[in-house]
């Protein structure tokens, strides 16, 4: 399997857990990136929102392009060269319909081969009250086929407990390295004051940049393979229609359970 950190010792606890976190971003980038968010031509008004659920591409090209130079830069000498895909910011109001469920991310590469990250980044101090991710150690061992158009593994388990998550309490500036395929949630931010946070999507430098999707209904043997670039999460909304099919990988329907993820996850608790 590719090594994702050039450190073995970080390497090796993120293989056991799925995701390490360090320190990355000091005061003045941090304020770098929250003028980049206080000055973005169009804001969520949702309790929860991701960057790409936003239609004006070029609030989203603004933050893409801010949070990639900035935020890739500052990786580039910690992983094993990986290079930015996407970036966007990541809004967790202050309300009580601010939770998001368990899932895992979409892969963007050939999982079969590579790790995909997601470098996660509060702008704030996060803990479990203004909504700090939670992850279920271990739980990338389960490589299920995600995608556009292909029903979530997670659809069973979306009220699980938050035992056996844990909660990673970061400072401002400090980042959690993830695993695409790590489940994870993050609750209601109970706090008086909304939670801004960076998503950096990096894939290896060697990879192409593709997902797995199904463009009609539900797939059955075979998900499509479909070479994407940024202009993916950018201009076309998160519709792979229009970038070329390159392969097809094989797809089994996969539920994820409380029982498989006992089985598969917790054991690999630290
Ligand atoms: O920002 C959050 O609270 C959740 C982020 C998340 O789930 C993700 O980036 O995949």
């Amino acid at each position: 399997m590719y090594a994702v950190f050039r450190d073995s010792a970080a390497n090796e606890q993120f293989l056991r857990t799925g995701y390490f976190t360090q320190p990355l971003l000091d005061a003045s980038e941090v304020a770098m990136l929250q003028d980049g968010w206080d000055t973005l031509p169009d804001k969520p008004t949702a309790p929860f929102a991701f960057g790409f659920f936003s239609n004006n591409v070029a609030s989203k090209r603004q933050a893409h392009e801010l949070v990639c130079d900035l935020v890739g830069a500052r990786t580039a000498p910690l992983l094993n060269n990986y290079a930015p895909l996407y970036g966007q910011y990541v809004l967790k109001r202050s309300m009580a319909e601010s939770g998001f469920t368990v899932h895992q991310d979409w892969s963007f590469a050939d999982e079969r081969r590579f790790v995909t990250l997601n470098v996660w980044i509060p702008l704030v101090d996060v803990n479990e009250e203004n909504g700090a991710l939670f992850v279920l150690p271990g739980s990338q061992s389960n490589r299920t086929v995600r995608g556009p158009g292909i029903p979530s593994p997670c659809d069973d388990i979306l009220d699980l407990p938050f035992d056996g998550f844990r909660c990673i309490e970061l400072r401002a500036g400090e980042a959690i390295v993830f695993d695409s395929a790590l489940l994870h949630r993050s609750p209601p931010n109970l706090s008086a004051c909304d939670r801004v946070a960076v998503s950096l999507i990096s894939i290896p430098a060697s990879a192409e940049a593709a997902v797995n999707c199904s463009t009609c209904g539900e797939p059955t043997e075979f998900v499509d393979v479909r070479h994407i670039n940024s202009s993916f999460f950018l201009e076309k909304g998160l519709d792979p229609t229009t970038f070329p099919k390159v392969g097809a990988a094989p797809y089994v329907p996969t539920r994820l359970s409380a029982t498989s993820l006992v089985a598969s996850s917790v054991g690999h608790l630290d």
